[in-house]
């Protein structure tokens, strides 16, 4: 059903027979609140989060195109996530029929007379946004180059995670990868370690990921399942406790109960012709951890 957000905006809710929902806010095509079928908050949002039109709120799972970062021309993250988006009634079909038996509703941005002067590129970015019978997330961008000439873009779902104590959270599935990091002049390295777990502030873009990344959130006894297609980066930021300090709209402390692991294509900006279109795939699963062994 369609609420109204903070500023006016519509909210569009959507849920599962089981309970599980999905919130997403028509400012910034933003998925604000993704809850299981207990009611539990799966996302993170900031209790300093800043409700105003135009501007992402701190939190949920802000669409960072046609810029991810601040290495271009346009503000930080681009301009999609600070834009109202409308309801897009006539969507079309998605190819692989990607649709069978979710609730979803789609989403649609094309530039404005102002954003054109910006970015003079004349592009439809489409966000399908799905809850599956088992509460799985799923988030379909599509970005089309309408007619115009060819245009770049870099882009990622900038996905909060609510976890309960980041030094007892691990990220499997990045082992072995290169990563820019993003605290040294987006320097290369290779990760040495088997798990990614969290001691001070990390940005990094690991390049070249696979398909399928694991959050573990020890405490809580839950895993996040990342699967994406189209978006070969995942960037992964906690800002810890002194760059949490310079946020604002963040609490000081709130590093501790979430992270950012974002479905990316950052590396290689993505290319595309007149009449082409790219396709950018995410699924979150939130499922109870098996009882690891403590070691
Ligand atoms: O996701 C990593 C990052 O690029 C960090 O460098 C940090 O700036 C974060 O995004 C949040 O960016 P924002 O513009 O939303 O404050």
């Amino acid at each position: 059903e369609v609420t109204k957000d903070w500023n006016g905006a519509d909210q569009v809710a959507i849920r599962s027979p089981r309970g599980a929902s999905v919130r997403v806010s028509l400012q910034g095509g933003q998925v604000v609140s993704w809850r299981n079928d207990r009611g539990e908050e799966l996302l993170f949002t900031s209790s300093k989060a800043i409700f105003k039109p135009l501007k992402a709120v701190r939190g949920g799972i802000p669409v960072c195109f046609p810029q991810f970062g601040n290495c271009g021309t346009l503000e930080q993250h681009g301009f999609a996530r600070n834009k109202t988006w409308i309801v897009d009634d006539e969507a079309p079909p998605l190819s692989n029929g990607d649709n069978n038996n979710k609730a979803s509703v789609d989403l649609l941005l094309k530039p404005s007379d102002d954003d054109l002067k910006c970015w003079p590129h004349c592009f439809e970015l489409r966000l399908r946004v799905s809850l599956s019978m088992d509460g799985d997330l799923s988030l379909i961008s599509r970005v089309r180059n309408v007619n115009g000439k060819p245009f770049s873009f870099s882009f990622a779902y900038h996905t909060y995670l609510s976890v309960s104590d980041i030094s007892e959270v691990r990220i499997e599935g990045l082992e072995t990868l290169d990563y820019l990091d993003n605290l040294s002049q987006r320097e290369r390295f290779t990760e040495q370690g088997d798990a990614i777990t969290f001691e001070s502030e990390v940005d990094r873009v690991y390049v070249g990921s696979p398909g399928v990344i694991a959050v573990l959130d020890h405490e809580k006894k839950r895993t996040f399942i990342i699967r994406k297609e189209g978006l070969p980066d995942i960037v992964v930021w906690n800002p810890w406790e002194k760059k949490s300090k310079t946020m604002s709209d963040f609490g000081d402390d709130e590093y501790k109960q979430m992270l950012c692991v974002n479905a990316a294509a950052v590396e290689r900006a993505i290319t595309l012709k007149p009449g082409e279109e790219w396709t950018g795939k995410l699924e979150l699963s939130a499922v109870p951890s098996t009882n690891c062994s403590d070691h």
